[in-house]
């Protein structure tokens, strides 16, 4: 099976259920099962400051299902928790789910970038990542986890584990 890293993100109504909902959600998906997740961390948002902090987190899959089906399915999941998509970017959430990794695919169309696009960048992404695959993993035309993490030093949002 491919290892599949998706990140889960959540600043508006009961973060943390809605975290462990989606969590069941994918698991109860066919041909898809939750091997890991990593605890949840507040972060400060990255974007309008004006909106609350966010919990996020990672989870690890075993799945068949291709790229293109799965975030088809991600955002099945996020419609179920009440997301609203506005035009604001970066704004507030229940729920958002994004493919990081998809084994050692890289994929670049109109709809799916893997790995996702800001992933290198967002230490709420990298440090829950890094409980998983530890600090020498290799992001997939990217680099090393540990460096991309350095280079993330001084980003408001750190990531602050809660539960
Ligand atoms: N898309 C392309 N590649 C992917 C991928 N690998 N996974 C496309 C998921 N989606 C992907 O996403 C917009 C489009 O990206 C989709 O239609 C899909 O085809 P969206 O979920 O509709 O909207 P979005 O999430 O607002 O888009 P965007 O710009 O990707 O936002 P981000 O990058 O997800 O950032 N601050 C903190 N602290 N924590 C957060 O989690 N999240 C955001 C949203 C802002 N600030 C945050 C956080
Ligand atoms: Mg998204």
């Amino acid at each position: 099976m491919p290892q599949i890293f998706i990140a889960l993100g959540s600043n508006l109504g009961s973060s943390a259920d809605i975290l462990r909902s989606a969590l069941l959600a994918l698991n109860a998906l066919p041909g898809c099962q939750v091997v890991n997740c990593s605890h949840f961390y507040r972060s400060k948002p990255m974007g309008p400051q004006d909106q609350p902090d966010y919990l996020n987190a990672v989870a690890e899959l075993n799945t068949c299902i291709s790229p293109m089906n799965l975030l088809n399915k991600l955002q099945a999941i996020e419609l179920v928790h009440e997301r609203v998509r506005n035009e604001l970017r970066w704004g507030p959430r229940t729920l958002d789910l994004d493919i990081l990794l998809y084994a050692d695919l890289q994929i670049k169309n109109e709809g799916l970038t893997i790995p996702h696009i800001g992933m290198s960048k967002r230490n709420f992404v990298l440090l829950p990542l890094q409980e998983l695959v530890g600090p020498e993993f290799v992001i997939p035309g990217v680099g090393v986890l540990a460096d991309c993490l350095a280079h993330c030093e001084g980003q408001p949002s750190l990531g602050m584990k809660i539960e």
